[in-house]
């Protein structure tokens, strides 16, 4: 291989990799817009047992912890404003979850694409060591959402209002999702 082959091959794989980031952090808050839509309203607020945030209090730290990591890493975007856990309705928090999942995927396509862009390292937190953009953030973002997903999913049940099995297992049907997010073809296929 030429320099300049390599040189283009680097670039499609940043390419390819960004283009999958965006689509797979579309996918992952199409699952929790999923999670809201079927959540009876009476389990949002509901106060759980024990020294545990309610539902409400998840889905808006969800959002503020993204709008941090955007102003953090990448404040030339447009940062979320923060929720107030207290006086946000499901509805406002699907509102401005959409608002910052799409922040949050802008930053991953400048962040992952490969030169040019502005965003050379990722700030989890004001306190941690930030990390050279790749993969990893990504890797980190998801599994902040999943862990308080798997939260909401159990505090539902906890409080009697369990989530319906069609949402449930819904949320694993990957192509449906992908399918929801403009992505047709489905996971892996550049759509
Ligand atoms: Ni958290």
């Amino acid at each position: 291989m030429t320099t300049r082959q390599r040189k283009v091959h680097t670039q499609q794989l940043h390419t390819q990799l960004s283009r999958a980031a965006v689509q797979i952090f579309a996918a992952n808050d199409r699952i929790n817009q999923i999670l809201i839509e079927h959540l009876d309203p009476a389990a949002w607020s509901a106060k759980p047992p024990g020294k545990v945030r309610p539902i409400a209090a998840i889905f808006t730290h969800m959002h503020n912890v993204r709008a941090k990591w955007v102003r953090l890493t990448a404040p030339h975007l447009k940062v979320p404003r923060q929720l107030n856990r207290l006086h946000c309705t499901p509805q406002q928090a699907r509102a401005e979850l959409a608002e910052s999942a799409a922040r949050c995927a802008e930053m991953l396509a400048e962040a992952l694409g490969g030169g040019g862009g502005r965003i050379e390292t990722f700030r989890r937190d004001g306190w941690a060591r930030p990390w050279p953009v790749g993969p990893e953030m990504l890797c980190y973002m998801l599994s902040h959402e999943a862990h308080h997903r798997g939260q909401v999913c159990m505090l539902a049940h906890q409080l009697g209002f369990p989530l319906p099995i069609k949402v449930t297992s819904g949320i694993w049907n990957w192509e449906k999702l992908w399918k929801e997010c403009g992505s047709p073809a489905g996971p892996g296929y550049a759509s």
